[in-house]
C-alpha cells in the first residue's frame, strides 16, 4: 500500500502512509526486525536473540546493577526537584496537573545520563540488533509519579517517528531502564508481542505542533480499536515488570502503553532511543515542519 510522495526534485517512496485517508489499515512489515545475524560470542544468547526478532521486545533483569543505578537516581530526583517549579520547552507536564510527565533530551543536558546513552554493554547489544553504528534519536525520563501520573496511550513509536520526524525505516528501538520498581500495579510498559510485524496505519490528520499536545496525551497517531483488537486478538498482551536497573530492549514499531497510575508508588524509567546511522531523519512524511531537536535529534 506504500505511496510516492512528490516532493522537490525526486517522489520519496512511503512504505508506511499514515494519517492520510479516514479508514485504518494494517499492512505487513517492509523492513527486517534484526539487521545482523547470531554468532556466538554475541553478547546475547541465541534464544534472547531469537526471543526479540519474534516478540520485539526482551527484557533483561538487574541489567544494571544497585551502584550504577544509584547515580542515576539520584540525579532523577535532583531534575524533578529542580523543574518541579521552572518551565523549560523539553519538561512536559502532566495533562491536567502540574505534575513532571516526561523530561525529554535528558543524555544532553546531563552528564551522568549522556554516559549511560554510551554505555558499552548497552549498545553492543544495540549495534549487533540494529545491525551498525547507532546514535540517539530521543531520550527522556518519563516519571508516572505516584498517585496523578498518567497513561500512555497505545501506539507505535514508529508511527510517529515516520510521520512526525521523517523516519524512514523501522531500524531503530527504545531502551527503558528502570529507575523505581516497575510492579503490575503501579502503570508498567504493555506489549502487544509480535506486533511490531504489522504496521497500523491511523486515521486522522496530524494537527500542527502536535507535539504540544501529543506528549501529554496522544489522540492522533494512535491505532483504532478494530486493528488494537485484531493485533492483541493475535499476540495478546505482556505487562514488563521489573526491578530498579532491570532494562527492556522494544522495537520502534511494536504496539505498547501503560496505565495511570493510581498508586503511591513511581514508576519512573529512563528511555534511551537508539536510531541506525543507517535510517537517518528526512522529511516529514506528514509533509509538515519537523519537530524540535529535544524531541528528535537531527545531525
Ligand atoms: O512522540 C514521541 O516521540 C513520544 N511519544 C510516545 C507516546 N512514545 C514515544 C515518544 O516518547
Ligand atoms: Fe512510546
Amino acid at each position: 500500500m506504500s505511496i510516492n510522495l512528490a516532493n522537490s526534485k525526486k517522489t520519496r517512496e512511503d512504505k508506511y502512509p499514515s494519517r492520510i485517508s479516514d479508514k485504518p489499515a494494517i499492512v505487513e512489515r517492509a523492513d527486517p526486525v534484526v539487521y545482523s545475524t547470531w554468532k556466538s560470542g554475541s553478547p546475547l544468547t541465541q534464544e534472547q536473540f531469537r526471543f526479540y526478532d519474534r516478540n520485539g521486545y526482551l527484557f533483561l533483569d538487574q541489567f544494571f546493577s544497585g551502584e550504577e543505578v544509584a547515580d542515576w537516581r539520584s540525579e532523577l530526583k535532583k531534575l524533578q526537584q529542580h523543574y518541579g517549579q521552572r518551565e523549560a520547552e523539553h519538561v512536559i507536564r502532566e495533562p491536567g496537573g502540574t505534575e513532571v510527565r516526561s523530561i525529554f533530551a535528558v543524555h544532553e543536558h546531563n552528564e551522568r545520563f549522556k554516559e549511560l546513552s554510551a554505555n558499552k554493554r548497552l549498545t553492543a547489544i544495540i549495534n549487533e540488533l540494529l545491525g551498525s553504528q547507532t546514535y540517539i534519536h530521543q531520550s527522556r525520563i518519563n516519571f508516572k509519579p505516584g498517585f496523578t501520573g498518567k497513561e500512555f496511550y497505545w501506539h507505535s513509536d514508529f508511527e510517529t517517528w515516520h510521520v512526525e520526524d521523517g523516519m524512514p525505516s523501522m531500524r531503530a528501538l527504545s531502551c527503558s531502564i528502570a529507575l523505581e520498581d516497575n510492579f503490575h500495579f503501579n502503570g508498567p510498559l504493555m506489549v502487544v508481542p509480535g506486533s511490531h510485524k504489522k504496521f497500523v496505519s491511523c486515521v486522522g490528520q496530524t494537527p500542527d505542533d502536535h507535539f504540544k499536545q501529543s506528549l501529554r496525551r496522544q489522540e492522533y497517531g494512535v491505532p483504532d480499536d478494530g486493528s488494537l483488537a485484531r493485533l492483541v486478538g493475535e499476540g495478546g498482551i505482556e505487562t514488563i515488570v521489573g526491578g530498579i536497573g532491570s532494562i527492556v530492549l522494544f522495537d520502534c514499531n511494536i504496539m505498547h502503553g501503560s496505565n495511570s497510575n493510581i498508586t503511591p508508588l513511581p514508576r519512573s524509567n529512563v528511555f534511551m532511543v537508539y536510531n541506525s546511522v543507517e535510517n537517518a531523519l528526512e522529511k516529514p512524511y506528514s509533509g509538515q515542519a519537523p519537530r524540535p531537536n529535544y524531541i528528535a535529534a537531527r545531525g
